[in-house]
């Protein structure tokens, strides 16, 4: 007997009625198929991991990846989510009458009510995927990278190039059981995220409630596919997190599986777990591992800004200096505030010659504002930008930089300030010279596509 159990295949066939006779083909072709839409290939994809040969000894059936590093929200944020969803699938092209590629998908949250598994989440509108991840990632405490995995899996999603509506309503398997229809009150991307993430949750809190089923600490006979007579592995389940990969794809990869890691194994092999490890490992390194956290707050801030740095970011800050450094050439507001989030009392603006503007500059401050106890507007903080290679202030990055930087080193025109800091292009010396000056020629030639 099956409780809720959701599991990746999307058949709608009942194995027990079936003549066994039938089961076994049926079986192999269904699993054939699950395997090439599987088996996608991730090599040379390594953004975050260093690289590593994986082979199939390393398959730790009982441990496929630690409690520590499937529970933790904070190893990505938001604008580390849409960078990897922009570089896994740079083709990706829209169809006609098709989906955006996910990338590019916005949509809106519904307000969530806060329960024994998830925080609650207040209702947004033109969230991106990469926004809802994050979100769904902090309220329910899963690893963002388990939920890219686990969407990469089951449809396939972040590197196709071509999305279907499909892949949207079923895009993390939720409510897929191998036996019945999906469910379509879980239809829908966000909806499908939260509940999938959530009920990893579930079966965490839940730990007794599926008697007879995977308990962690024990050993467990875990089929290696639908199929019976292809039989079991005797698995000491270790952790919860295995526990509930278990829960969702109730199948261990045989010997076929493992020994060929990038393609399919043989009739009895079940492929949803394997590729769970496998598309880990290739992106975001060993999941068992250490949990290196994504964002670094910046502390000593004043009440109400909070500004989290992460590898992703767009600038530094460098505090004592209140100076936003070394922002990306061509950054806006928008992607400048996906690291700084202000409360509802802060208000933020660009200013630049005391006038407020859209552009991002060198020279340009950004002013933080908020009301005092006497209904007063106080700025609480102001710091001045410096966009890497802007040297001249003007917003873009061209040849009058460079320029400018040649007239510092020759000593006509001696650069401060911000203004020094854009041109230190290098800046392990932290000086300006003639190595900065060639980093900028090469990225004015097109042989470098950013400065940072
Ligand atoms: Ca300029
Ligand atoms: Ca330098």
């Amino acid at each position: 007997m099956r409780y809720n159990i959701y599991v990746t295949q999307k058949t709608k066939i009942n194995f027990s009625k079936i003549p066994p006779s039938f089961r076994v083909l049926l079986a192999v072709l269904l699993f054939v198929a699950s395997g090439f839409g599987g088996a996608f290939l991730v090599a040379g994809e390594r953004q975050y991991a260093d690289a590593v040969t994986l082979t199939g000894s390393m398959f730790r059936a009982g441990n496929i990846i630690s409690d520590d590093m499937f529970y933790a929200s904070n190893t990505m944020t938001a604008a580390d989510i849409q960078r990897f969803l922009d570089a896994r699938a740079p083709n990706c092209v829209q169809q006609a009458g098709g989906p955006p590629c996910i990338k590019d998908f916005r949509g809106d949250i519904p307000a969530r009510p806060a329960d024994a598994f998830c925080s609650g989440m207040a209702a947004a509108t033109n969230q991106s995927a990469a926004e809802m991840i994050f979100r769904v990632s902090q309220s329910c405490g899963i690893n963002p990278q388990v939920i890219l995995v686990k969407l990469q899996k089951e449809q396939g999603m972040i590197t196709t190039s071509r999305p279907t509506n499909w892949m949207y309503r079923a895009a993390m398997g939720f409510a897929c059981p191998d036996d019945a229809p999906c469910n379509d009150a879980f239809g829908g991307f966000f909806m499908q995220v939260y509940m999938g993430a959530r009920q990893f949750r579930v079966y965490r809190q839940s730990s007794t409630f599926i008697n007879g089923w995977f308990r962690v600490g024990q050993n467990n006979n875990i089929l290696f596919h639908p199929n019976t007579n292809c039989g079991r592995q005797t698995v000491f389940i270790e952790n919860q997190a295995t526990q509930g990969l278990y829960y969702y794809t109730p199948y261990v990869p045989n010997a076929a599986a493992l020994a060929n890691l990038n393609g399919s194994g043989d009739s009895c092999s079940a492929f949803g777990n394997r590729n769970f490890w496998r598309f880990f490992w290739n992106w975001f390194g060993n999941p068992h591992g250490p949990v290196q956290s994504a964002v670094r707050p910046v502390p000593n801030l004043p009440e109400g800004v909070e500004v989290g740095l992460s590898v992703a970011s767009l600038f530094e800050l460098d505090l004592p200096a209140q100076q936003l450094s070394r922002v990306g050439a061509g950054s806006n507001l928008t992607k400048i505030m996906e690291d700084i989030s202000i409360s509802d009392n802060v208000t933020m603006r660009l200013v630049k010659d005391g006038q407020a503007v859209t552009t991002v500059s060198t020279g340009a401050l950004l002013e933080f504002r908020t009301e005092n106890d006497a209904g007063e507007v106080v700025e609480i903080a102001s710091w001045t930008i410096s966009v890497l290679g802007d040297v001249n202030g003007d917003g873009v990055v061209d040849i009058s930089d460079l320029v400018a930087m040649r007239m510092h080193l020759a000593g006509n025109r001696v650069l401060i300030g911000e203004f020094l800091t854009a041109a230190d292009i290098l800046p392990e010396n932290r000086e300006v010279d003639i190595t900065d000056i060639i980093r900028m020629r090469q990225f004015l030639a097109g042989s470098i596509q950013s400065l940072r």
